[in-house]
């Protein structure tokens, strides 16, 4: 990386923090000017302010009205990388296009990531049916019945929210539905093994592996159609 775009990385990642709305903006651009893709500003600079900005909270330096503001500057931000997003997951096509329904869980309302794995599942072909934020096990239910989809993705960024999932995962089993989908899950307050100790069917970090993950998924599901 030349040191220009360097510096101009790591002037994105602080201003976001400093909640500089303009700042942000003109620094997006000019790095966009300098044919740096928008999944690398996204998934780097953008993503490490929004960590530094939970840590700022967590340690009482910045209040709620800090991280509205925050995702405020990062969605205005997603307006002009969104497309190119899109462009650039067009890429990453799968072999099949899968059916998928996503949805924050209940009690949980954060949106922005939830939002970036739609996207880019959608840019990279599959249909994507996004029932928003505070999903509960009904409305999870509701969906599979009326969509029919391969998969189920549920997200979580709250410690008290992501143990709702499990809870999600035993009512699609009691409704009958547990062999009909796969069911993966995401969030900064999920892991790989919480992923696993749930019985969910996959796990990954950010919307890139999402969609990697998905095609793995589909490329299964191809072998078991044939
Ligand atoms: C912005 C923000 C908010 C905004 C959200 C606005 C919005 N429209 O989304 C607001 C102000 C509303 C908010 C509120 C709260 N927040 Co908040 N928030 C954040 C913050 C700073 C950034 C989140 C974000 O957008 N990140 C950027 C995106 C791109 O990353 P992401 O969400 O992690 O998503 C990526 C991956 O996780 C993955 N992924 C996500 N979903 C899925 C799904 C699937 C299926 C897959 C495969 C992958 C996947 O891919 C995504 C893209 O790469 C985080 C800090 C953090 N470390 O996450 C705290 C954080 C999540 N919040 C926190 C807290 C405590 C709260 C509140 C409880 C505060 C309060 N006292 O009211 C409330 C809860 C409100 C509620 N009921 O939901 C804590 C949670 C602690 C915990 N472990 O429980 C955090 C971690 C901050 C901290 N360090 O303390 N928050």
């Amino acid at each position: 990386m030349s040191n220009d775009i360097e510096e101009l990385m790591n002037r994105l990642k602080e201003c976001l923090i400093d909640l500089d709305k303009e700042c942000v903006l003109d620094a997006v651009k000019k790095l966009l000017e300098r044919n740096v893709g928008a999944t690398e500003i996204v998934f780097g600079p953008m993503s490490k302010a929004m960590e530094k900005i939970g840590r700022l909270y967590e340690e009482g330096e910045y209040f709620i009205a800090e991280l509205m503001e925050a995702a405020e500057i990062f969605k205005e931000a997603m307006k002009i990388l969104e497309p190119l997003i899109k462009d650039e997951s067009a890429k990453m096509r799968g072999r099949k296009r899968l059916k998928i329904i996503i949805g924050t869980v209940k009690g949980d309302i954060h949106d922005i990531g939830k939002t970036l794995v739609a996207v880019m599942l959608q840019a990279a072909g599959h249909e994507v049916i996004d029932l928003g934020v505070d999903v509960d096990s009904k409305k999870f239910i509701e969906a599979i019945m009326k969509y029919n989809p391969d998969i189920v993705a549920m997200s979580a960024l709250l410690t008290t929210t992501a143990r709702y999932m499990r809870e999600v995962i035993k009512e699609i089993e009691k409704a009958g539905l547990r062999d009909k989908v796969k069911i993966i899950i995401g969030g900064a307050a999920t892991t790989k093994e919480f992923a696993e100790e749930i019985g969910a069917d996959g796990w990954s970090a950010n919307a890139i592996e999402a969609v990697k993950l998905v095609n793995r998924l589909s490329a299964e599901k191809d072998g078991a159609d044939e």
